[in-house]
């Protein structure tokens, strides 16, 4: 624009078209959308960030609050107006505020370091911008774990003219509550604790496995790696709808509407919600209106949002119930006075079951959370290897295949016309293909749902089929419907987002190009890892998009877990059944083995990110950077965005103390993503000592080389001569979860070790273990002519857990002989 005065007539051409594309929306200057040019009304809020005693879950523990409170107060506004918040941070450590589906400026969305400068403890921080949408949304700390503590509070925005007949609004924010501290809690997933399952009676111990019939699904679990099937990973105290495990609204008059804005601010927990009284309706999601659905029981992934009208009866109170999605808790609101009108209870999952399910459909579980080469993405591949195996899925049996069309491996955007044959999600042999008649192909089936009563017919021994759940036509505007019988997947049926259907129409201008990116959701319970495409934040670079282009993202889950996904600074069409009307959302919850499109439109700036809002998850790796590919905001000059990335990368350190009868032991580990350290001693009262420092590195999920020193005595019970030996060696994590050591020292022995503990009951653990090591006389002679020494060492041992920290031991072990004694974990 400088130019524009020296350079006249050919430059103004130049200028339009300039201002032309700003007006389009997209914009090539970072202060180009900030501040208040058009002199909007101005709303201003102060929020103070405090560290202070709270009492949410029967004990004073150590919480964040806002102003004073938890949940932070409601921000109200109005369409059009100009908001002006400014966070003020009287705590010790630093922190952050995001406004979670606020379309604003980069620099104001609040994920430290990456578009917004962390606030530094006792400073504050000036946010602005205009406020362009209205519907119910929420705020919170993006700085590690800080929302756990308390760092939440909801945003209502009142449109410029009402469209919605009700006589009230009231805001119920979801959260749970621990009383440990985040971080800790952090610690004791990534060290693969079983304890809170335990402790929410969520555990799948053996005994209850073989009694419901479930061995064979257990073996097969184990196979791949897997304990069980888990829906939630952490133990909460306390469920609560704004701050209180049940809390009364009693002066609502009989006869009122109500509109309820309910948002999940969980950490890592989705709720079922069920009312009271009459069918509700629900009215808005994720901030956008809906069309106006009768429903009741309903699912709320973390960080969405739900708007219901209810009406408040004559006689009695509404019962607004949460329960826990894992069963684990509940809390209540009560609507009115008088006589309480239940909401339904929504049973506990059965795990075991869902095991046996699981185990028949033939899923291929265990994609890889940390790949051995992750600058090599292969997404595609990943897809086609783990996940649903649907051709024993499904039973369709006695298949027409004229029925059906379907061109061999046609190349993507190669297909028919208005169908892409890729996205049908269908493999099939190209060899069996060949004869299919297309004339009797019915085009409009083909882009829609796929007729079940068809495929019933389908003769499924011709056809290795991997069917997507939701699958679209090349037009982007028709989706096929989950079908439980396709899918095999009835199990996750519920969670699908189909009564979820605009006012308006969502699509995209048909000539905007669109660019196809496929995310895998991947991860490690047991070194709880979370990943995309099997490549954690740390191991990846940004993911580039354009401007005036529509970014369709294919997320596939490949977990056990339900992960709902959020984009920062966008809405995004969740393709479903609706169609051309699919919903507009912020976060998108993609249950276990699903698969879930998403898309936008680029008319954004800066860098955005993209996680799974399970606060545990996305600290664990499960995220991205979304960029533009725009220059860095020049104000993040010393706010590198590597400090971001570290903090999924962090060193988590854990250890355990055994005193018994026979022996004395500790072990302390210290473990990031790809790194880990060992430090292991064992002394028997008997005089026998063994102690190891060993260090290892990840080349994938299951498999490290380690190197390292062992320190043992050479003579049995006897402390008279201790041997130091270098160690180097490999570890793996086998197939139904053995612990394999393969070593050989600096005397050239080589040794095999295999352990293994199993939860035999809801508390009590089995282990063993079991070392050879032999002696080959390479490099210390024997006496007297042996050529061959071998020594077997093995433990084995029962554990009772009787706290987080505590539980009580018995073991033999063929150098310490036999004793009991405590177990301490820290
Ligand atoms: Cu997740």
């Amino acid at each position: 624009m400088l130019e524009k005065k020296t350079m006249k007539n050919k430059k103004n051409i130049f200028i339009i078209l300039l201002l032309f594309v700003s007006a389009l929306g997209f914009s090539q200057n970072p202060e180009g959308r900030e501040g208040n040019p058009d002199n909007l009304p101005e709303h201003e809020y102060t929020l103070t960030l405090k560290e202070e005693m709270v009492n949410k879950a029967g004990k004073q523990v150590m919480g964040m609050t806002i102003n004073g409170s938890i949940p932070g107060p409601t921000l109200e506004f109005t369409e059009g107006e100009y908001a002006v918040i400014y966070v003020k941070n009287n705590m010790d450590v630093e922190t952050s505020i995001h406004w979670h589906g606020m379309i604003l400026p980069n620099f104001y969305d609040g994920v430290p370091y990456l578009s917004t400068p962390p606030i530094e403890p006792g400073k504050t921080l000036k946010y602005e911008f205009a406020i362009k949408q209205n519907g119910t949304y929420w705020y919170h700390s993006h700085t590690m774990l800080q929302e756990q503590s308390g760092v939440y509070g909801s945003i209502v925005i009142q449109p410029k003219e009402k469209t919605l007949e009700y006589d009230k609004d009231l805001v119920l924010m979801l959260s749970d509550w621990t009383n440990e501290k985040p971080m800790d809690v952090l610690r004791f997933l990534k060290r693969g604790t079983e304890w809170y399952n335990i402790k929410k009676g969520t555990a799948t111990p053996l005994n209850q496995v073989i009694a419901r019939g479930a061995f064979g699904a257990q073996l097969d679990f184990w196979r791949q790696r897997m304990e069980g099937a888990d829906i939630a990973d952490i133990y909460y105290p306390a469920f609560l709808i704004n701050g209180e495990e049940t809390i009364e609204y009693p002066d609502f008059k009989p006869g009122e509407k109500v509109r309820l804005r309910i948002i999940d601010g969980g950490a890592s927990t989705s709720f079922w919600m069920t009312f009271g009284g009459e069918t509700p309706t629900l009215v808005s999601a994720d901030g956008k209106d809906v069309v106006p659905v009768k429903k009741n029981k309903t699912f709320i992934g973390i960080a969405e949002t739900y708007d219901f009208i209810v009406k408040i009866p004559q006689e009695g109170k509404i019962e607004f119930k949460i329960t826990a999605q894992d069963g684990s808790g509940t809390a209540s609101a009560f609507l009115g006075k008088g006589k309480i009108l239940p909401a339904q209870d929504i049973p506990k999952p059965d795990k075991i079951g869902m095991m046996q399910k699981m185990a028949e459909m033939d899923m291929k579980m265990g994609a890889p959370a940390l790949k051995s080469n992750p600058k090599k993405d292969e997404p595609y591949k990943m897809k086609e290897k783990w996940g649903m195996q649907m051709d024993k899925g499904m039973k369709m049996e006695g298949m027409d295949h004229s029925e059906m069309d379907q061109s061999p491996e046609v190349p993507k955007k190669e297909g028919m016309k208005g169908m892409d044959y890729s996205k049908m999600g269908m493999q099939i042999d190209s060899t069996k293909t060949k004869e299919m008649d297309h004339s009797k192909m019915d085009h409009s089936k083909m882009g829609m749902p796929i007729d079940s009563t068809k495929i019933k017919e389908m003769d499924h021994s011709m056809m290795d089929m991997k069917m997507e759940p939701d699958s679209i036509s090349s037009d982007g505007k028709y989706s096929t419907k989950k079908d439980d019988e396709m899918q095999g997947m009835g199990l996750f049926s519920e969670y699908n987002y189909d009564y979820l259907r605009s006012p308006v129409k969502t699509t995209y201008d048909e000539d905007v190009p669109v660019n196809e990116i496929l995310l895998n959701l991947t991860g490690n319970m047991s070194r709880y890892i979370w990943s995309l495409n099997g490549i954690p934040l740390s191991e990846t670079d940004k993911i580039k998009i354009k401007g005036n282009q529509v970014t369709r993202i294919t997320l596939n889950n490949l977990t056990m877990m339900h992960h709902p996904m959020h984009l920062h600074g966008h809405f995004f069409r969740v393709i479903n059944k609706n169609g051309e009307y699919s919903p507009l959302k912020h976060t998108v919850n993609v249950p276990p083995m699903q698969e879930i499109t998403i898309e936008f439109y680029g008319n954004e700036y800066g860098d955005w990110f993209f996680h799974c809002h399970i606060l545990y998850h996305m600290m664990g790796g499960m995220a991205r950077v979304i960029s533009y590919d725009t220059p860095r905001d020049p104000r993040l000059k010393e706010y590198p965005v590597s400090n971001l990335i570290q903090e999924t990368n962090e060193y988590y350190t854990w250890g355990m103390v055994d005193a018994a009868s026979h022996m004395a032991g500790m072990n302390l580990v210290s473990s990031n993503i790809r790194n880990q350290f060992n430090l292991s001693a064992e002394y028997g009262w008997n005089q026998n000592i063994e102690a190891e420092f060993s260090y290892e590195y990840y080349l994938n999920d299951w498999f490290r080389v380690f190197g390292g020193v062992n320190m043992e005595n050479e003579i049995e019970d006897s402390m008279g001569q201790i041997n130091t030996t270098a160690i180097a060696g490999i570890r793996y994590f086998t197939p139904f979860m053995f612990n394999l050591d393969v070593r050989v020292d600096s005397k050239l022995r080589p040794q095999i070790g295999l352990s293994r503990a199993i939860t035999i009951f809801p508390r009590t653990v089995i282990f063993g273990r079991y070392e050879y090591q032999a002696d080959f006389g390479w490099v210390d002679d024997f006496p007297q002519g042996d050529n061959f020494k071998k020594e077997v060492t093995w433990s084995t041992g029962i554990e009772y857990i009787v706290s987080k920290n505590f539980s009580l031991m018995g073991s033999y072990d063929n150098r310490f002989g036999a004793g009991g004694g405590l177990s301490v974990r820290f």
